[in-house]
């Protein structure tokens, strides 16, 4: 990690600097899978299940007999800590339900605003090296408690045409109504065209290597809603003398294991912690089974050493991390300093990975600085929110006049006509 003392503002924006991966131009490629889906449906998904995951499948939905296979597969110890940590997801995102409120703007108008679920959901789990189980409690339990009807998940099958065990019993036990052994591109053309078997959804979620990346932007532009711009992780920790530095190393190497080209931050006051988080890095890393994915990730990272952690806050701010770790004195009184960050974790004890896996807070956040203009998928995620309105006579009445004089000023008569013949009608006697 390269150290920076006092950076000045010129510096910031190259120090914000992800890792620009050269990404291939995959479009041509989408496209064409797409197009093949569209036309040849089930029969297509088969052949690049066969060419890109190496297995021929007569059948690509997970069978329930599968299902109940895998549950006994997974060990009663992971089955407890999974329903521990979709108890606390769950308790989190129910409480994210808004309760209605009627409001009356003017005497007689009154106005609300409802959820309703968003019908199809489609969920998206990488395979590869670290199945990640706890994105389907992440995505599944938000869209159960939404009520949304269809719960889709996809998942590339390994060599053997399965799904890993603990991916399955996530998704029994959050309520995925169809599992499908489908990866890459054409997981997301089958969800995003409907197949004879996978049903076209309306919404797609979940991570994925550039190839997915690539096929949720062009599902985008057929109009099938995304989840977040996909990034690769990132933590930002903002560390004074209230820190124990071996925790803080253990937090960037755990963010900095999930892939090359991951960024990790650190932040604080004093070059004697820097040091010190340093050294803890490295005796941990030693251990640590990805260490190659983690000198990789370390490579793109740095410290930065401000005079104040104020000035940290403000740096960490212009960042936009997708997660932020304040482990600085009276950190809950520093918060209404944080302007920009996915997900904030405050205090010795508030690992990273509490979030990740079972605090409650959804992981499924934005990263490459959007941070500043997106939220984390949360209950809002799942629904679309629907206006309603109710004026009584006595409320067009009241706010008639107002509404013709716009209408007026615009130039479009019909709309005051709207109103100025029901203000009639009224004047008439023919209502009351
Ligand atoms: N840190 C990841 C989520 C995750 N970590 C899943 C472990 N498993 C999101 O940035
Ligand atoms: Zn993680």
């Amino acid at each position: 990690m390269k150290t920076y003392l006092n950076p000045s503002p010129e510096q910031w924006p190259l120090l914000a600097q992800r890792q620009t991966v050269a990404s291939a131009d995959l479009n041509e490629t989408v496209k064409s899978i797409f197009n093949d889906i569209e036309k040849r449906g089930a029969k297509a998904l088969k052949k690049y299940t066969q060419y890109f995951d190496g297995v021929t499948l007569e059948n690509l939905k997970v069978s329930e007999t599968e299902i109940e296979k895998a549950a006994a597969e997974v060990s009663a110890d992971l089955q407890k800590a999974i329903q521990t940590a979709a108890e606390n997801i769950k308790r989190f995102h129910q409480s994210q339900k808004e309760i209605s409120k009627k409001i009356e703007t003017t005497s007689g108008v009154f106005c609300w605003r409802e959820s309703r679920a968003i019908n199809t959901i489609g969920i998206y789990i990488p395979g590869g090296t670290a199945p990640l189980f706890s994105t389907v409690l992440m995505l599944a339990i938000p869209a159960q408690i939404a009520g949304c009807k269809n719960i889709i998940l996809c998942s590339p099958p390994d060599k053997k045409g399965n799904i890993n065990p603990a991916i399955l019993y996530a998704a029994q036990l959050t309520g995925v109504t169809q599992i499908y052994k489908v990866g890459g591109i054409q997981a997301i053309a089958a969800m995003t065209l409907g197949t004879d078997d996978i049903p076209k959804v309306d919404k797609l979620f979940g991570p994925g290597n550039q190839y997915v990346t690539s096929a949720k932007q062009y599902a985008q532009q057929l109009g099938t809603a995304i989840d977040l711009p996909a990034g690769p992780s990132e933590l930002l920790v903002i560390a004074d003398d209230s820190c124990d530095p071996e925790f803080v190393a253990s937090d960037l190497l755990s963010q900095a294991e999930h892939g090359g080209d991951s960024q990790v931050i650190l932040i604080t006051n004093s070059e004697k912690i820097v040091s010190k988080v340093t050294a803890a890095i490295e005796q941990q890393k030693a251990v640590l089974p990805r260490q190659s994915v983690v000198e990789k990730a370390l490579e793109n990272s740095r410290a930065l050493v401000f005079e104040t952690i104020q000035k940290g806050i403000e740096f960490s701010n212009f960042y936009a991390p997708e997660h932020l770790i304040l482990v600085v004195e009276d950190a809950e009184n520093k918060i209404g300093l944080i302007e920009n960050a996915g997900s904030v974790f405050l205090g010795n004890y508030s690992c990273e990975s509490a979030g990740d896996y079972a605090s409650g807070t959804n992981h499924t956040l934005p990263t490459n600085s959007y941070a500043k203009n997106y939220s984390g998928v949360s209950l809002d995620s799942f629904v679309k929110k629907i206006t309603f309105q109710k004026l009584t006579s006595k409320g067009l009445q009241n706010l008639g006049p107002t509404i013709e004089l716009m209408a007026t000023a615009e130039q479009l008569d019909a709309h005051k006509n709207a109103v100025a013949i029901r203000l009639q009608k009224l004047q008439n006697g023919d209502y009351n």
